[in-house]
């Protein structure tokens, strides 16, 4: 196991001191640190590609920059990384955590292809891939070589980071600010099932939303979308527009309507009167260990409205997120922006601990008549 502290410091010894990323579980301590260490800048981007933009303009400027992403991500990365970085010669160093890998079959469903085929990817487009090692003695020779080919070739390398090989020391959350709202997420959960018909569907996030949905209000009408992070609002556009006789809710969480904000574009421009769009704003990313999102500083609720969403309500405690349940008529979109606080409660259960994503698919088909 290797420590974020000598990590961080092999990276800043080759003048990496500028870091932009999405979070994964196995980074919690590295961010922790980034965040804290003087001469360091780590920048919460909403996607693993504005990420990899955002550290090609500091490279461009000058200052040598990594991305921190989970191999999940490589989607939203592959843009920029094929037709920004590789073309133009930018040199970023990549730090990729591997969900599903060495063994996908051992990790959970969504991350098995990636894990499985992340490395030929890679190589396919061109960028030189190591793992990182779980020896502190081997680190600076593997970073001395990412660092030189990088720089040398004016190119983007990637550094493998398989489970455990980062010491997370116990950090499992990062501090900060959002976790003085009163609402707790078991509580906004719990209200708005209390008023959801059993005819409504629910497509809920990436995360702990859907592993708590699944663990206190499972239902056949609902659809646990575990990975795509981000998609969860377009899931539920395309069925709302396909069946406007059915209410659909996205339960979404900041990070993930972050992720993907131009889907708010596409819901009000498109105004299916049947979807509400229930955003439960943390202000991070906690299933991954807490770690800020952007979100304190951005009206989604907002944003929402400005997108022609047909009614828009920011809920700051529960009373009011009753309230607006209450009065959902049949004018929307909706948007709900409802400010919750951090922290888990009881351990939550995996979906697939009970349904594999194919019976989440399958069960919601039979809901909607369609099987
Ligand atoms: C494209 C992509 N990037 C990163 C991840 C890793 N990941 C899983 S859940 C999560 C955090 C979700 O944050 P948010 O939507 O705010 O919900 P919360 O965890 O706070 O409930 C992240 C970053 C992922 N699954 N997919």
């Amino acid at each position: 196991v290797i420590t974020p502290r000598r990590l961080v410091e092999a990276l800043q010894g080759h003048g990496y001191t500028f870091f932009a990323g999405v979070p994964c579980s196995f980074f919690t301590s590295t961010i922790r640190l980034l965040e804290a260490r003087g001469g360091m800048r780590y920048v919460a981007a909403p996607n693993e590609g504005a990420a990899l933009a955002t550290a090609a303009g500091a490279s461009l400027s000058g200052r040598p920059s990594v991305v921190l992403l989970q191999n999940s991500g490589f989607g939203n990365l592959l843009n920029p990384l094929t037709s920004l970085c590789l073309v133009y010669r930018i040199p970023v160093l990549l730090l990729i955590s591997m969900r599903g890998y060495p063994d996908p079959k051992a990790d959970e469903p969504q991350h098995r292809i990636l894990g499985a085929t992340l490395g030929r990817l890679l190589d396919t487009v061109g960028v030189w891939t190591t793992e990182l090692p779980d020896r502190d003695d081997a680190l600076p020779v593997v970073i001395d070589e990412a660092a030189r080919r990088s720089r040398d070739e004016q190119s983007v390398v990637a550094l493998l980071v398989r489970r455990g090989v980062i010491e997370n020391g116990g950090e499992t959350s990062c501090a900060g600010p959002g976790q003085d709202h009163p609402l707790a997420r078991t509580e906004a959960l719990h209200a708005i099932a209390a008023r959801v018909a059993a005819s409504d569907i629910i497509v809920s996030t990436t995360g702990h939303i859907s592993r708590e949905l699944f663990h206190r209000h499972d239902r056949v009408g609902n659809f646990y979308m575990q990975g795509s992070m981000g998609h969860a609002m377009a899931i539920a556009l395309g069925v709302a527009l396909t069946k406007p006789d059915r209410r659909v809710f996205v339960l979404d969480g900041d990070g993930a309507a972050l992720m993907h904000l131009g889907s708010l574009s596409m819901i009000g421009h498109y105004a299916p009167p049947n979807l509400v769009h229930v955003i439960l704003d943390n202000e991070a990313y906690e299933s991954t260990g807490g770690q800020a999102t952007t979100s304190r500083t951005t009206r989604l609720e907002d944003v929402a409205a400005a997108c022609g969403y047909a009614h828009v309500a920011r809920c700051a405690g529960g009373a009011e997120l009753a309230a607006s349940m209450a009065g959902l008529g049949e004018r929307g979109p909706v948007c709900l922006l409802v400010k919750i606080g951090r922290g888990t409660g009881d351990a939550l259960p995996r979906v697939t601990t009970e349904y594999p994503p194919e019976a989440t698919t399958r069960r919601l088909s039979e809901f909607l008549g369609v099987a």
